[in-house]
């Protein structure tokens, strides 16, 4: 319901009408049937993302607080782009949830017919497919960056990687907060050529690029390596020979920036944490972690001095110092 309401504009249109309107008003605006429309705008207000009022005329709808903040494409915080995301392909997987659960892998051959040896060349199988990840992405950082990146104060670090930056909103956050710093991001070409075209804009040039795979190609070096939502894609093993190549790539006293969404010890929670694991587990290799599994891959790798910090907020920070 709230994907749908998203994709068709609803919170959009009521944040763009200034006023309360008609189901049949935002069925006429949006283009969509009356009867369809009415039930989509109750199931919302079911769900708190909009209020109705009864007048003489009948009900009016408007947006609450929360589908303001989050679900309009214009607000700063706008989660519209993750919602697309899941709404067009991350929900296609979840079908397939039981078949995920007896084989233990992802779900991109039921899904859309495609070989899921590579999970990134299925994940970015079109221009279009990679762009709306990468967007999706970049959503969550205006909402949790902040609190990653000062997590630890990372001050004393200038030359930074952002390994696996994606869109680079990460970045943008993190030269924002630590002036004194230059983040690279680090990606496959194709992501760093959209990266440079769509996402960064031209004239900050604090932000750098640097194009490679980094299991096949090499690291360079620097004083900080940020893997944000990296180690989750992927198995133990992997985890493993990548924390591995960053050790060795790192400079003597500098460091790696885990970020990633902490399970509890005991797997108990948080539920939103245990979900993304059930999503990794339908479209990556990977899965969320404790904070403790996190430690030991990073000293497996010869990172000491681990530290932990929780944000409160969905994604947290681990400090690993070489
Ligand atoms: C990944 C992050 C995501 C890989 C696949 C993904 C997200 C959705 N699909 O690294 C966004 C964050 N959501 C989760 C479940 O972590």
């Amino acid at each position: 319901v709230m994907f749908t309401a998203c994709e068709l504009g609803v919170f959009d249109l009521l944040l763009e009408s200034g006023e309360p309107l008609s189901s049949d008003a935002i069925a006429a605006h949006l283009g969509t049937s009356t009867t369809g429309m009415e039930r989509l705008l109750d199931a919302c207000v079911g769900l708190k993302l909009l209020a109705v009022e009864l007048t003489q005329g009948g009900a009016l709808y408007r947006n609450t607080e929360i589908s303001n903040i989050y679900l309009t494409k214009s607000s700063p915080k706008s989660q519209y782009h993750i919602m697309m995301y899941y709404s067009n392909t991350v929900y296609l997987c979840w079908h397939y949830l039981a078949d995920a659960v007896r084989e233990g892998r992802n779900q991109y051959e039921r899904a859309f017919g495609i070989s899921s040896k590579d999970p990134f060349g299925a994940m970015y199988r079109s221009e279009e497919e990679m762009l709306k990840f990468l967007a999706g992405q970049n959503s969550v950082w205006s909402i949790c960056g902040r609190d990653v990146l000062a997590a630890f104060d990372l001050s004393h670090f200038t030359q930074i990687y952002d390994l696996g930056g994606g869109g680079g909103a990460l970045a943008q956050e993190c030269v924002s907060l630590y002036p004194n710093s230059t983040v690279t991001i680090y990606d496959l070409p194709k992501v760093v050529q959209v990266a440079k075209e769509q996402f960064i804009p031209p004239e900050e040039h604090r932000i750098a690029f640097h194009e490679g795979d980094f299991f096949n190609d090499s690291i360079p070096e620097a004083e900080l390596y940020i893997l944000s939502k990296i180690l989750h894609d992927w198995d133990d093993d992997k985890c493993r020979q990548l924390l591995a190549k960053v050790h060795k790539a790192c400079k003597p006293g500098g460091g790696v920036l885990l970020v990633e969404s902490l399970l509890n010890e005991d797997k108990s929670g948080p539920l939103e944490t245990q979900l993304y694991s059930m999503n990794m587990l339908v479209q990556t290799e990977g899965k969320e972690r404790t904070a403790a599994e996190y430690s030991k891959l990073l000293e497996a790798a010869g990172f000491g001095e681990v530290q932990v910090k929780r944000t409160g907020k969905l994604y947290d920070a681990v400090l690993g110092r070489k």
